[in-house]
């Protein structure tokens, strides 16, 4: 898939426009990039079945870009990429884990320091070089160090939401092949974690040596790292490592559950057959003659353990194990009784399709009802709506409400939360808005009183009704800023505040282990795919699987109410 390719590039050339203090570019390539990215057709097919004029039909696409495309197809190269590159040649995608350091400062470090990458970045830095430069300071550089010592702790791992799709291909492909009877991916992937280091699959097959055969030379494979009978690993395109093993059928639960893990929930488990004089590996529970007593089925595992099956998603060593022992485990919620989409943008302010756009493609993914929740305020850079507009979008939606069947569309909007807890937006219009969702969206670096008391004043607002994205934190970007939380979760109880769990890849916020310390309060829930494109709106699945490892139940999450339920 060309897609990555080019969304790296033009996400590279946007940065080093503005380098270049280009006006326009750097938005519209960033913007390009993001929807090229979640794309499902390959932008190589649309170049071969319609050309130019096909890719520059792709919403956010301009001539330009589609040149640039075919230049891709056509020659492996970007010409003007190329050029761009030579001028300040300087390895971007290192440099992406450094929080608060924009292109131009980056061209600032090569030009005076010769920093080149994050190595040199960190060397400059713990020289104290990096200070004595024109507008960084001492504050900038130990930032710096920070953030390096933050992705160093990420490093080579994936966002699920990046790899999901490319996941779940290989498993279909696989599972259809030749000689395969079964194909799973297990472990943190079928757990759910919100990052990924590697793939762990898992067949059955009849042919083994075909399935493997198959493995090592799928197209994206860019390297075969090992090659055997019933094990094989291979390093996609996009730079993470996979591997195959074909274990017999009456061994497939006993891998299953073993490559699922976690690791400290099987060594729990392990502990358990321990105690009752079994052995438990990869290959099935045996007895003390070594008799196998399970393997064939996860289920028949746990069973003869003395254990409720579970869910993947609830398998981290985190209290789950006791539970299921008792017989206790909670019911969480299941993928389709999420029946809504509680925070996404449309052309009224930064997003990329318009209302009825994002509504029908919510519809097709089976959806009951949406909120559209532009930004409204004075959010500048995200086009915020003013008044009219917000008059304007209303009855647009109430005309689309009358047109759509099977679809009701919300009226709502994400407002910025001020640094003392006030928002931008007069009461009146607050009022009439169906759901109101207040989100800090800038001053992250606060005192931590300061920043629970900002919190606090927004969640006793009474026309808030959710806080979007309430840590702040971007995975392999930014920690979260610093509050207290279950001073936090006090308050929403006795406001009835709802807190987000946003679902957009890099956010997954409130992550699992917040997600179960809210419902342990009794703060409830709302998921928010935070979509600025209609591509985006498959992502409600990746905030269901943090829900679920966070030991949400039906009750706790908003959206699996119906539309009237909600209202009230
Ligand atoms: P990752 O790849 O870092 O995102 O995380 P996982 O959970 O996929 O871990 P990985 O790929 O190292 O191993 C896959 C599964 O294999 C893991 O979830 C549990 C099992 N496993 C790996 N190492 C051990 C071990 O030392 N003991 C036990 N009991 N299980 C292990
Ligand atoms: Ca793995
Ligand atoms: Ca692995
Ligand atoms: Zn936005």
């Amino acid at each position: 898939m060309l897609n990555f390719k080019i969304a790296k590039i033009f996400s590279e050339m946007a940065e080093y426009y503005t380098m270049k203090g280009d006006q326009f570019r750097p938005r519209a390539y960033e913007k390009a990039a993001r929807l090229i990215e979640s794309m499902d057709e390959d932008l190589e097919d649309i170049y071969k079945k319609s050309g130019v004029k096909g890719l520059m039909a792709i919403e956010g696409v301009g001539r330009g870009m589609a040149e640039h495309i075919e230049e891709f197809v056509k020659t492996g190269k970007i010409k003007v990429f190329e050029k761009l590159k030579k001028e300040a040649p300087l390895d971007l995608e290192s440099f992406s884990a450094v929080e608060g350091v924009g292109p131009k400062m980056l061209l600032a470090l090569y030009k005076n320091l010769g920093v080149k990458n994050i190595r040199d970045l960190e060397k400059a830095a713990r020289k104290g070089k990096v200070r004595t430069l024109p507008r960084f300071g001492e504050k900038t550089e130990e930032n710096i160090l920070r953030s390096i010592e933050m992705s160093r702790e990420h490093r080579g791992r994936f966002l699920l939401g990046f790899v999901s799709p490319i996941i779940s291909k290989i498993e279909k492909d696989l599972a259809s092949s030749a000689g395969v009877q079964k194909v799973l991916a297990c472990g943190s992937f079928r757990r759910r974690q919100e990052t990924i280091g590697d793939i762990d699959l898992l067949a059955e097959a009849k042919d083994s040596r075909a399935a493997m055969e198959y493995f090592v030379s799928m197209p994206n494979v860019e390297k075969v790292l090992a090659h055997g009978e019933t094990k094989s690993a291979v390093r996609l395109d996009i730079g993470i490592d996979a591997d195959l093993r074909v274990v017999p059928e009456k061994s497939f639960g006993a891998a299953l559950q073993y490559f699922t893990g976690s690791k400290d929930h099987n060594i729990e488990l392990r502990k358990i057959a321990i105690k009752k004089g079994w052995k438990l590996n990869e290959y099935g529970l045996f007895d003390k003659n070594n008799r196998q007593i399970a393997g064939r089925t996860e289920e028949e595992i746990y069973k003869k353990l003395g254990l409720d099956w579970m869910p993947p998603e609830m398998r981290e060593n985190r209290g789950e194990i006791e539970l299921a022992q008792k017989h206790k485990l909670p019911k969480i919620v299941e993928y389709g009784e999420v029946i809504s989409d509680l925070q996404m943008h449309t052309t009224y302010s930064d997003g990329a399709h318009t209302i009825e756009e994002m509504a029908r493609e919510a519809q097709r993914l089976g959806r009951k009802y949406i909120a559209i929740t532009d930004h409204v305020g004075h959010l500048k850079i995200a086009g915020a709506m003013d008044v009219a507009t917000i008059e304007r979008q209303w009855r647009e939606i109430e005309k689309l409400n009358k047109k759509l069947k099977n679809i009701k569309i919300l009226k709502g909007c994400e407002v910025d939360i001020n640094p003392d807890g006030t928002i931008a937006l007069e009461d009146k219009y607050l009022a009439k808005f169906d759901v109101v969702i207040g989100a800090i969206h800038s001053n992250f670096k606060m005192e931590k009183n300061e920043m629970t008391k900002r919190l606090i004043r927004v969640i006793e607002n009474s026309h808030i009704d959710i806080i979007s994205h309430p840590t702040g934190r971007i995975i392999h970007r930014r920690a979260g800023y610093e509050f207290d939380f279950e001073a936090i979760c006090r308050a929403c109880v006795k406001s009835k505040t709802i807190l987000e769990i946003n679902t957009y890849p890099d956010r997954l916020d409130l992550n699992d282990v917040n997600i179960r310390r809210a419902i342990e309060y009794g703060v409830k829930l709302s998921l928010g795919t935070d979509a600025h494109s209609k591509n985006q709106l498959h992502y409600l699945e990746l905030g269901i699987a943090q829900a679920r490892r966070g030991f949400a139940t039906k009750k706790d999450i908003l959206n699996c109410l119906e539309v009237e339920e909600l209202l009230k």
